[in-house]
């Protein structure tokens, strides 16, 4: 009899063993949610935080495309954005430069947020000429374009800063753990208290992307962009669904673009839509073309006009109730509850929406 149940007890505490072991094994195969629940580290303790204490968060950045030169006037928008918005929730940073970061710029950067902060350098295949391009043929480009006053016309590396805007930041090895990003520029205003989580409203609403400003842009930096997309639409018409947004970029279904587009300076977007196959091939197809050297395609324009082929309106957001400045333009909300509530500081009147250039009426229309 004992020597049976020592059998038993050798038996049971094998058992015992194969069930933690697959157990552990369970748990380290697990996956990891999209969501995490909000945690006590991410805050600062001197926040009034009954507002925040039961949210979920998204897996999020805040990307910032910046030079060295421009840490001053970085700050001044991080203290809006922390102020406003991110102190509740401490989304982390990535700081991307094809230059490496000054310690200083890193310090005062990082000091004044409680959230992770990364730097990253832009790997040269993401800063630089491919192949294909006849440099001689860039650079006299930009003599002509800046002699005839085109803004921007006669800069190399504005070319390289739109092209990395359209093309790579979202691969860049920093970003890749996420899946959605908050664009911010040096010198941009927050005129308004944001007391959600747009991240998460992007994410409810299965969002794509999201923008404050809308207008019309400079012709003569895209002479042959139009061309291109509707070359790109015969050669790949399974990459554009029925009821996209075609609307809101052409006035005549597709034959002329209407210049309209999302200022680009604010984005607030989902990451795997830059990733995914029609955008891929979209870039792909547009930098092979060399437009963004031989004229000065914007990454504003290549975006707007992306999500106009591969996305429906119920994908993308007017952020109506985040005031936003980047010279010139500022969008207030112009509804009073937004002003008699301490809720935002900007003057209503000084709205884009309703200016000649704006195309945010014809997004209402749409
Ligand atoms: N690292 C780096 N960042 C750049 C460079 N050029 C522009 N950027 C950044 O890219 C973003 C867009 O550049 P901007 O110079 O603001 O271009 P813009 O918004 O069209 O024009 P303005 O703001 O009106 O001058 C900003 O965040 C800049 O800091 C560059 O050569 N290197
Ligand atoms: C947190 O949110 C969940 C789901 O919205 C809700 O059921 C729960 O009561 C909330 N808890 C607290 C402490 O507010
Ligand atoms: C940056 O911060 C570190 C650590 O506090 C300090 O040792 C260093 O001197 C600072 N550098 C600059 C340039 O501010
Ligand atoms: C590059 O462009 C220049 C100027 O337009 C032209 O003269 C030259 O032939 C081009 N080179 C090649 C290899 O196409
Ligand atoms: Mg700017």
């Amino acid at each position: 009899m004992g020597f049976g149940i020592r059998h038993l007890l050798v038996y049971l505490r094998i058992i015992v063993i194969l069930f933690l072991v697959i157990v552990f094994i369970l748990f380290l195969n697990r996956q990891e949610p999209r969501t995490r629940f909000f945690n006590k580290e991410w805050i600062n303790p001197n926040d009034d935080l009954t507002l925040f204490t039961n949210v979920t968060r998204v897996n999020a950045v805040v990307v910032v495309l910046v030079r060295n030169t421009e840490l001053y006037q970085l700050l001044e928008a991080m203290r809006d954005f922390e102020d406003r918005w991110n102190k509740k929730y401490n989304y982390p940073y990535v700081f991307l430069n094809e230059l490496d970061f000054m310690e200083e710029f890193k310090n005062k950067t990082s000091a004044l947020t409680n959230a992770k902060t990364y730097y990253g350098k832009i790997p040269a295949h993401m800063w630089s000429y491919p192949s294909w391009i006849n440099q001689t043929k860039a650079a006299e480009s930009r003599n002509e374009m800046a002699s005839k006053g085109v803004i921007y016309g006669g800069v190399e590396s504005y070319r390289h800063m739109c092209r990395f805007n359209s093309g790579f930041f979202f691969q860049h090895e920093l970003l890749l753990p996420f899946d959605y990003y908050w664009r911010l520029e040096p010198s941009v205003k927050f005129f308004c208290d944001i007391d959600y989580d747009p991240f998460l409203f992007m994410q409810k609403n299965k969002l794509i992307y999201g923008f404050t400003i809308s207008l019309k842009e400079y012709e003569e930096t895209i002479p042959t962009l139009w061309n291109a997309v509707k070359q790109f639409i015969k050669e790949y018409p399974q990459h554009i669904p029925e009821n996209n947004l075609m609307k809101f970029i052409s006035n005549d279904n597709g034959e002329t673009y209407n210049l309209c587009h999302f200022w680009s300076n604010f984005e607030i977007g989902d990451l795997n839509f830059w990733r995914s196959k029609p955008y891929q091939d979209f870039f792909n197809h547009l930098d092979k073309l060399g437009g963004f050297f031989y004229e000065r395609w914007g990454d504003a324009p290549v975006h707007s006009i992306a999500v106009g082929l591969f996305a429906q309106k119920s994908q993308v957001h007017f952020f109506n109730d985040i005031g936003y400045y980047h010279l010139p333009f500022q969008h207030c909300p112009p509804e009073s509850e937004y002003h008699n509530t301490g809720r935002c500081h900007c003057d209503p009147k000084e709205n884009f929406d309703m200016i000649l250039h704006s195309c945010t009426p014809k997004w209402f229309t749409i």
